[in-house]
């Protein structure tokens, strides 16, 4: 695991970071098998559509659990950038895998992932995306497209677009004509660090082939979900050395524990 000064530097100038190669294939087909057939995902799928009408599946949990996607979210080479990119310690908020399937995955309209989360409860954007390739992300099957530096803007509102909850289209309009949009086209692998912040949208999936993906949230320590039963959710996230998230694996011995 690595993270140099100019990595944390380019983050908070550009709202994001695309670390390549996070992942080693056999992890990336590890993750894919569970895609197809794993309790998670069968457990915790949600369907809606685009504006267009095509669909928009994906799965969402908020739990870590003795499974691959709780081994991903919690190794360090995602949990020790994500404390490191937010400057402090991290809570775990959601998990969810977007399966923007050929030909038929929808389109994400342009938002701000604050956008959303503000109305769940969370004081201030101190929060952070780790976005997983489970395929190459491209152009043609609906990478997601950034605008860059936009994450500066601060939150805005968002309302109804076309029946998502979207950055209102005329603002939308004008920010476009102010910031370089990125398309972040991916290798299955490679991890996109993105702030709370940061205006995404991406395109539907017309190519014939899959564009899934595996989506960790994480919120800074000190700023807890307050929910509306009045309870303040902050779930501890562990980061753990492991050399492989693959199922069955040990975990390598911490440092500091090594040094014990
Ligand atoms: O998967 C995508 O294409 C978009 C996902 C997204 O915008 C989000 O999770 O906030």
């Amino acid at each position: 695991m690595s993270i140099t000064f100019q990595d944390i530097e380019q983050y908070r100038r550009d709202g994001y970071l695309l670390v390549d190669d996070v992942f080693a294939p056999e992890e990336v087909e590890a993750m894919l098998n569970e895609v197809h057939g794993g309790k998670r995902l069968s457990e915790s799928e949600l369907n809606t559509s685009d504006t267009q009408g095509n669909k928009v599946k994906l799965a969402y949990w908020e739990q870590l659990i003795g499974d691959i996607w709780s081994a991903a979210s919690t190794d360090a080479r995602i949990a020790l950038r994500v404390r490191l990119l937010l400057g402090e310690e991290a809570s775990f908020f959601h998990g969810k895998v977007m399966l923007k399937e050929a030909r038929t995955g929808g389109a994400w309209e342009w938002h701000q992932d604050y956008g959303y989360w503000y109305n769940q409860g969370f004081l201030y954007p101190g929060m952070i995306s780790a976005f997983v390739a489970l395929d190459a992300a491209t152009v043609e099957n609906g990478c997601l497209r950034v605008l860059k530096g936009s994450h500066k803007l601060g939150r805005l509102d968002h309302g109804n677009v076309g029946g998502q909850t979207g950055a209102d289209p005329a603002r939308m309009k004008e920010l476009e004509g102010m910031y370089e949009t990125v398309h972040v086209t991916m290798s299955p692998g490679s991890v996109l660090f993105f702030d709370a912040n940061l205006l995404h949208c991406s395109a539907a999936n017309a190519s014939d082939r899959h564009r899934r993906s595996f989506i960790m949230c994480y919120s800074a320590w000190s700023n807890p979900q307050l929910t509306r039963n009045g309870i303040v959710r902050r779930d501890a996230c562990p980061i753990v050395d492991r050399a492989t998230i693959l199922p069955g694996a040990t975990a390598r011995q911490p440092e500091a524990d090594v040094r014990q």
